[in-house]
């Protein structure tokens, strides 16, 4: 029994945020240090045929202005595509715009000052002459012949078209299909929003030519390397990269930013200490955006339920530019799970990648994934009305069986181990399925508009097989790395690889590394983005840190308790076999003598004193690992919503919601829940309140917390969650990924609730957010037999 995992520990994170001792990047303040803001484009397509800096320059208090033309001229290269679709197209990203801009927020040129305050009033005097261009903003409008051009090396605005599955086998099951389901739906653009806006700050050392960057980044290593190697051409040993705390990411902070090339390369131009943090709506208009995805979908069915084929054509808007991972989203993080938790033979997907005049899009928390599972789950749903099936049990029909994992899908990849009919049977107990049913008939002999919403669904994470993702199309490798030092008194110090932005690694990564070495979690030290600290790695995103992170502690441990055994061994004169390394005790002692024992703080000093040591044993206790995982991590969940509907205004209150998921064994039961809860949160917002809307002009109409709902407490039910536990065979802990999966689960399980109570009026679909206007008009067209 472990001591540590599996038990609810409190997060030792929150003591210091809960007063207000975390340090974020904007409290960085350095003597000297300047502030820098940027100009944006007003225009969401627009060529420059001047800009007029003087005015800015001369204003008191202004130390530069900068334009695209001057970072290219200092040797400053675009930012990358750190994905590669085959034959994608090349879109050069400037840090600066230089002749044109192609979205409301485009970069056009840099203000350094002497306060924030200065520099925001020195863009009002820079003067830029733009010759204003039609703009297109809706993906399948910009791929039609003679829509406004975003690149010329990108005709009809199309930057890729990826295909997966097997197309004949799609269209063999639709020839010979019983029933044949549609839908088409969009999934709405949404901004990620992290409660900690971006910002970086970066010093320039001139007598050492090293430079400094603090930044919101979820990856300080991968941002490292593209800085080093594509943009900005800073040697990786003098480029140290921090991101301290961070305060919510949600894959928003998965990028490489323009601002993180700006910053650093002005640090060293004006030879001061700089910084830049962006507002709110600054945010809104130029964080990466997530979704916005038009997609049709059809599946195909016998009519005992038995569904025979998908086939899904997407257009994924990736906003004006490529972001350094925006054409994964659609694709290898897409059409790799269409299939979800059915068995299905004949499978086929294709994604256009399509460039518009809006803020580019990458990954928002599921990235790729909430959107492959929300077609499937829809359309299955529907497919249970239109065949008088219920829900679950249209779904059971068409689960992988338990036995037939490893299972390889007809879409590229192959999922670990699953039992979908367990959680099917756990929710429908848990949540007494059948009453909430008989329930629903009660309400709706009333009149009453209550629906019920049900929805399996699983998650390719743990982003690691370096194999697999180099031949998707990744860049770099995704293995994970950890470092642990023993220290003379036995306290440990793990540096990993990953880092979080609230997932409570400090205190998950220590229970693991605590019980691994057999010391107390408050013995261990996590330590994390710093490139200077910690030696290589590849980030948090994909819900990766637990599954890729946390091996590569055990690993390093492993190495660690075998190396202590030795020394023991030697201390204690005893032969290296009978030598037992107790972890729940914290002791090293001779089997069948339990009393010749040594603490591991003993042996740690006896390495680091090294004054006994056996022969060829180097001094010290410390070990590195690298995890390269064979497989990704597929956990899974199933979810029910019950709602109700005003049928005078539209308005759809979330009654109450249980959730089962999978994700492995668990390493902190409250941490996992609570990821759970913050998932369905944002999915609760996704499905009812949030939108970033643009208008045809391409102005950002929910550009500010006003115009764009996030949902609030009161909004929110009891979230009742159960789980069960299906081990991954795909690394040694046995965990699966749990960062991701409410977001997954919950939208189309709202979704397929409120779709249910709106069944007896006919209402088949209605594209979120489900706003009582949308609702109630869709009620209405009903209604009117439309
Ligand atoms: N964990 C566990 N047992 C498991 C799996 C995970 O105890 N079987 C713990 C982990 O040790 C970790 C936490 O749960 O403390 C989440 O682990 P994991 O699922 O590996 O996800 P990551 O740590 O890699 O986090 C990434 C994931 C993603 S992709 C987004 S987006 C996201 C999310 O996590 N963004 C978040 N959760 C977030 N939570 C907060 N507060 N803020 C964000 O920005």
């Amino acid at each position: 029994m472990a001591k540590n995992v599996g038990k609810s520990i409190k997060r030792v994170e929150d003591p210091r945020f809960l007063k207000g001792q975390g340090r974020y990047v904007a409290n960085i303040d350095l003597p000297g240090m300047a502030h820098v803001a940027i100009l944006r484009s007003p225009h969401a397509h627009a060529n420059i045929k001047n800009i007029q800096t003087n005015k800015a320059t001369a204003l008191e208090g202004v130390i530069a202005v900068f334009t695209g033309k001057d970072l290219v001229d200092a040797g400053l290269d675009p930012l990358i595509s750190g994905f590669n679709v085959p034959e994608q197209k090349v879109t050069p990203y400037y840090q600066l715009a230089l002749d044109k801009v192609r979205y409301v927020g485009d970069g056009v040129a840099a203000v350094v000052a002497e306060t924030p305050y200065i520099a925001d009033d020195a863009l009002e005097l820079i003067e830029v002459d733009y010759e204003a261009l039609p703009v297109v903003v809706d993906a399948k409008a910009a791929v039609e012949d003679g829509a406004p051009q975003l690149f010329e090396d990108a005709p009809n605005n199309t930057c890729f078209y990826w295909p997966l599955g097997d197309k004949d086998a799609m269209e063999k099951a639709f020839e010979e299909a019983d029933h044949v389901v549609e839908l088409a739906l969009v999934n709405q653009r949404l901004i990620p929003n992290a409660m900690e806006p971006r910002a970086a700050a970066a010093q320039w050392n001139n007598a050492t030519e090293e430079l400094t960057l603090w930044t919101t980044s979820q990856h300080v290593h991968i941002t490292r390397v593209v800085m080093s190697a594509f943009t900005l051409g800073i040697p990786e040993h003098k480029l140290r990269l921090l991101a301290p705390d961070v305060g919510g990411g949600f894959g928003s902070k998965l990028c490489h930013y323009a601002e993180e090339d700006i910053i650093a390369w002005i640090a060293r131009a004006v030879d001061r200490p700089v910084k830049w943090v962006s507002s709110r709506s600054e945010a809104c208009l130029t964080d990466r955006q997530g979704r916005d995805h038009q997609t049709e979908v059809r599946l195909a069915l016998k009519s005992d339920g038995t569904i025979t084929g998908i086939g899904v054509k997407t257009w994924a808007n990736l906003g004006a530019y490529v972001a350094l991972v925006g054409t994964l989203i659609p694709t290898a993080l897409y059409l790799t799970s269409i299939s979800g938790m059915y068995k299905v033979p004949g499978v086929f997907g294709e994604t256009w990648g399509v460039l518009t005049n809006t803020a580019p899009t990458s990954a928002y928390r599921g990235a790729g994934r909430p959107e492959s599972q929300y077609l499937l789950e829809r359309i299955i749903d529907m497919a249970a009305r239109e065949l008088d099936m219920d829900p679950i049990e249209l779904r059971r029909k068409n689960f992988i069986p338990a036995d037939e994992f490893p299972y390889q899908t007809p879409v590229a990849v192959v999922y670990d181990s699953g039992d979908y009919d367990k959680i099917f049977d756990k929710l429908v107990e848990f949540s007494d399925y059948d009453k909430l049913r008989k329930d629903q008939e009660k309400a709706r002999e009333k009149g009453r508009l209550v629906g019920v919403g049900v929805s399996g669904c699983l998650e390719l994470c743990g982003l690691s097989p370096s194999e697999v993702t180099g031949s998707l199309g990744f860049a770099v490798g995704q293995w994970e790395a950890a470092d642990i030092r023993v220290h003379p008194t036995g306290k440990v110090t793990v540096h990993t690889g990953v880092q979080p932005q609230g997932q409570g690694h400090e205190t998950t990564f220590a229970q693991v590394a605590a019980d691994q070495l057999g010391v107390e979690v408050s013995d261990v030290d996590i330590v994390y983005g710093d490139t200077a600290k910690v030696s290589q790695g590849n980030g948090t995103y994909g819900s990766r840190s637990a599954a890729v992170g946390l091996p590569a502690i055990a690993m390093a441990a492993n190495k660690i308790r075998n190396k202590a055994k030795k020394l023991a061994a030697h201390m204690l004169e005893a032969s290296e076999e009978d030598i037992v390394y107790d972890q729940d005790e914290g002791k090293l002692y001779v089997k069948g003598s339990p009393d010749k024992s040594l603490g591991i703080g003993e042996v740690s000093f006896a390495a680091y004193t090294a004054h006994n040591l056996p022969e060829d044993m180097e001094p010290g206790l410390e070990a590195h690992a690298y995890f390269n995982p064979p497989n990704f991590t597929f956990p899974f969940a199933a979810h029910i919503a019950q709602v109700e509907i005003d049928r005078d205004t539209g308005k759809v209150t979330l009654q109450r919601y249980f959730g089962v998921d999978d994700v492995g064994n668990i390493i902190n039961p409250m941490v996992v829940e609570g990821q759970v809860m913050g998932g369905i949160v944002q999915s609760i917002g996704q499905a009812l309140l949030e939108h970033a809307v643009y208008d045809e002009n391409g102005q950002l109409l929910s550009g500010s917390l006003m115009d764009y709902v996030l949902p609030r407490a009161d909004e929110i039910p009891m979230l009742e969650l159960g789980f069960t536990k299906t081990t991954s065979p795909t690394n040694p802990l046995g965990v699966k990924g749990v960062g991701e999966m409410g977001t997954i689960v919950a939208l189309p399980t709202i979704v397929n609730a409120v779709m249910d109570a709106l069944a007896p009026l006919g209402v088949k679909h209605i594209d979120t957010p489900l706003t009582p206007e949308k609702v109630w008009l869709a009620m209405q067209a009903s209604q009117n037999g439309g």
